[in-house]
């Protein structure tokens, strides 16, 4: 007889982890969808999302704790047993521990809602050096945010829904997708909201967009200092939220006087008229419209900047907590609720700092890898020799892996616990293998947003290898470290019943839809009741943030290099149906895409002789490679284009391997070349050489 569940959890085919339901017949998964009872989503899941079952069924990926016997690198692998794997680890961990310090030991995984484990796991430890890896994607626009508003960039929910008019910049919402925010924005679209879009090139986006300005590349700064200019020289910003709320207003008045919109074009390649009536169209939109903060267009050099002027936007607009403009993200205590207990919560502090607190010249805040690499190079501020990639792939995210790899190379541990064998865990001591987002269940979130909730992972069959979900391998470590008594889960139900204490709330409240509401409706704060958690309590044009670390609030703006005739910026972004470097080898995905393109602009293809279709060499840096040219009207002249994630350098990945060119490796010698305010990696300030391939070199 057949035996039919259905299990509420949470998709896994990339960290946007959108609710999802899977049928479960005798034990092996029949269908996923997405979970009809999440707003904004109505059982809608993306290709990636429907790829989840190929991944699972797929033999191609790690299936029992693996240890290195060659080389770094030289894929020389042993297999072990969990108990050899994991104290193997840990004896390592206590040697460097004994040697250095447990401030020795950093910990990097990919940032969200699951991280008060790895937290609470280096707490257990002793060791503050808990790092994400945000410089490689939102860190500048997340850091811009916060010296305006106090709020980070998630903290601040687009209420796309209810938007008259909404712009992005490089923000490619149909291809770098959320589930819920396509959905949204079509709603808001088919209700007759307006869409600006800006990029380099004319993405799925730009094709469904109202207003598409294909932008010289680097220069949104120059776009948004005009914009500010023609929005306050014709006082189109909203006056009294101004007074009420903004502090530098003047000083912002008098920076941009010279960054006239007819300057502007000149910089931008944006007809001056164009800029005008984009300030006059999200004006008569106020407060409903939104300006995207970006993410791409936080890759530059001075993209901190760039970012910082789209939030000034929004803060001239008045739509701060304002239906169809950003909401403030609530948690439970905000819903009338108490928050989740942390697994840290009885785990003494830690007294030492993380290794990149008062880095010389560093940018805001702390946490950021790039810094980490340099402590493990110099030993300075003090050694840090091992360190644990959890769901999280450097090599292939930060640009220069080759870079990379020597650092890594000082290393006494380096631990990669992940479900795909990526260039990270390729490079690893030991790969220690995490049963996939079906197979286990994880510690539960919660989701700060208008209408905060918790929401729960749920395993739904069991591991298909030898594999284990990471709340485990974790409480298993710490086990063997002395620290058992800190995380002393056998089940994920204990884990679930300390986080759910004091919150009146159970496991099995999770069962009918994988996550429990908070709220009715959303929450908006009343006018007088809303807060920045700025210093001064307002919002700051000018910030005490940056002030007080001598960095300017408004800063001029600097011309991008151009590139020289047959040089170009080198873009990279996404696919609609890939996830960044990890899901190239999928069966399903890689037939659909299998390999990357050169995207060229015609005219600079027609000086080069190179058509659609040609073989290309592209050389940087003292790397080469060949790739096809796709050639095309629709990319600036100064820019080519290609899909991040490809040219898969582990053989054991077949479908993959090889196939299409690696972006990050012509961006050797760039790996410190961040923003330095933001921290973000500067990958668009690679610039390449396009010539047509002549031999067959890779
Ligand atoms: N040149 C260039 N570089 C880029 C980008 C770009 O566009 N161009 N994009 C940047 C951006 S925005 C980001 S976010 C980063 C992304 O890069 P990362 O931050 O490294 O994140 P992911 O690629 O999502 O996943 C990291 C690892 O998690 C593993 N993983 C997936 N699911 C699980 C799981 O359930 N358990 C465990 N343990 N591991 C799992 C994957 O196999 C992968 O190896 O790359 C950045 N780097
Ligand atoms: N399908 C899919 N969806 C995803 C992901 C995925 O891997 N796959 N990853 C998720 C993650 S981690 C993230 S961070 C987001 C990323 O979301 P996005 O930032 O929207 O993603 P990208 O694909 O990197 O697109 C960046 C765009 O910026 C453009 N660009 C480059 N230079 C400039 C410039 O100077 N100015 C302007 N205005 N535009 C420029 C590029 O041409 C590109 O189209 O997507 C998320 N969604
Ligand atoms: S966007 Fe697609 S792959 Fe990512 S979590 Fe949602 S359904 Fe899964
Ligand atoms: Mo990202």
């Amino acid at each position: 007889m057949k035996a039919t569940s259905s299990v509420y959890s949470m998709c896994g085919m990339c960290a946007v982890r959108c609710p999802i339901r899977v049928e479960v017949e005798n034990g092996a998964v029949r269908w996923i969808e997405g979970n009809p009872h999440a707003p904004g989503i109505n059982g809608s899941l993306c290709a990636k999302g429907s790829a989840g079952l190929a991944f699972e069924y797929d033999s191609e990926r790690p299936q029992h704790p693996m240890i290195r016997t060659g080389p770094r690198g030289s894929g020389q692998w042993r297999r072990a047993t969990w108990d050899e794997a994991l104290d193997h680890v840990a004896g390592k961990l206590e040697e460097v521990s004994a040697a250095s310090g447990p401030r020795a030991i950093a910990l990097a995984d990919r940032g969200g809602p699951f991280t008060d484990l790895t937290k609470s796991f280096l707490k257990a430890l002793g060791s503050p050096n808990y790092f994400d890896h945000d410089d490689s994607c939102a860190s500048n626009v997340n850091l811009a945010c916060k010296s305006v508003f106090g709020y980070g960039r998630a903290e601040l929910a687009y209420d796309f829904t209810n938007a008259k008019h909404i712009v992005l910049y490089g923000r490619n919402v149909f291809e770098s997708l959320q589930v819920n925010e396509v959905n949204t924005i079509l709603d808001a679209l088919a209700a007759g909201a307006k869409l600006t879009y800006i990029d380099i090139r004319a993405t799925v986006t730009a094709s469904k967009a109202d207003r598409f300005l294909m932008i010289r590349p680097g220069t949104d700064y120059a776009l948004n200092l005009a914009l500010i200019h023609a929005v306050l020289r014709e006082r189109l910003h909203d006056v009294e939220f101004a007074r009420r709320w903004v502090e530098g207003l003047s000083e912002l008045e008098r920076f941009v006087t010279a960054y006239t919109p007819e300057w502007a074009a000149q910089e931008t390649g944006i007809p001056a008229q164009e800029i005008v009536s984009l300030a006059h169209d999200i004006a008569a939109a106020r407060p409903k419209v939104i300006l995207h903060g970006g993410w791409m267009v936080a890759r530059y050099t001075d993209s901190f900047y760039s970012s910082r002027a789209i939030y000034l936007l929004n803060a001239l607009m008045g739509n701060l907590e304002k239906e169809g403009g950003l909401i403030v993200a609530k948690g439970p205590e905000e819903a009338g609720g108490r928050p989740l207990r942390s697994l840290g919560a009885r785990i003494p502090e830690v007294e030492d700092e993380i290794v990149d607190a008062g880095m010389p010249g560093a940018p805001l805040g702390t946490g950021h890898l790039v810094n980490l690499y340099k402590a493990i190079r110099t030993g300075q501020p003090y050694p840090v020799r091992a360190f644990l990639a959890y769901r999280f792939d450097p090599i292939a995210a930060f640009p220069d892996p080759e870079a990379q790899k020597s650092v890594l190379e000082k290393l006494d541990l380096l631990v990669a616990i992940d479900v795909n064998y990526s260039d990270t865990a390729w490079h690893a001591d030991v790969i220690l293998p995490e049963a996939t987002y079906l197979e286990r269940s994880n510690i539960i979130a919660t989701q700060k947003g208008p209408q905060p909730s918790f929401a729960m992972r749920r395993q739904a069959i069991p591991p298909r290898h030898d594999t284990k979900p990471a709340w485990e391998i974790f409480a298993l470590l710490a086990e063997r470290m002395g620290a058992g008594r800190h995380l002393p889960y056998k089940s994920i139900d204990d884990i679930w019943s300390w986080q759910l204490e004091g919150t009146g709330l159970k496991s099995e409240d999770f069962n009918a839809k994988g996550f429990v509401s908070l709220a009715r409706k959303p929450i908006l704060m009343d006018g007088e009741k809303l807060e920045f958690k700025t210093p001064s309590g307002k919002i700051e044009f000018v910030s005490s943030m940056l002030e007080r670390r001598s960095f300017e609030s408004l800063k001029p703006y600097v011309r991008p290099r151009k590139p020289e005739e047959g040089s170009f910026r080198l873009a990279s972004g996404r696919s609609a149906v890939h996830t960044n470097a990890q899901s190239q080898n999928n069966p399903y995905l890689n037939e659909i895409v299998p390999e990357n393109t050169l995207w060229l602009n015609d005219h600079e293809a027609g000086k080069l002789g190179i058509k659609s279709g040609d073989a290309v060499e592209v050389s940087a840096n003292g790397q080469r490679g060949t790739i096809k040219a796709y050639v095309t009207p629709f990319i600036h002249r100064e820019a080519v284009f290609m899909l991040h994630g490809f040219g898969n350098e582990v053989p054991f990945k077949t479908r993959s391997f090889r196939k299409g060119l690696r972006d990050t490796r012509f961006a050797a010698g760039l790996l410190d070349s961040v923003d330095p305010v933001g921290g973000g990696v500067a990958n668009l300030e690679c610039v390449v050489t396009v010539r047509k391939a002549t031999g067959g070199a890779r």
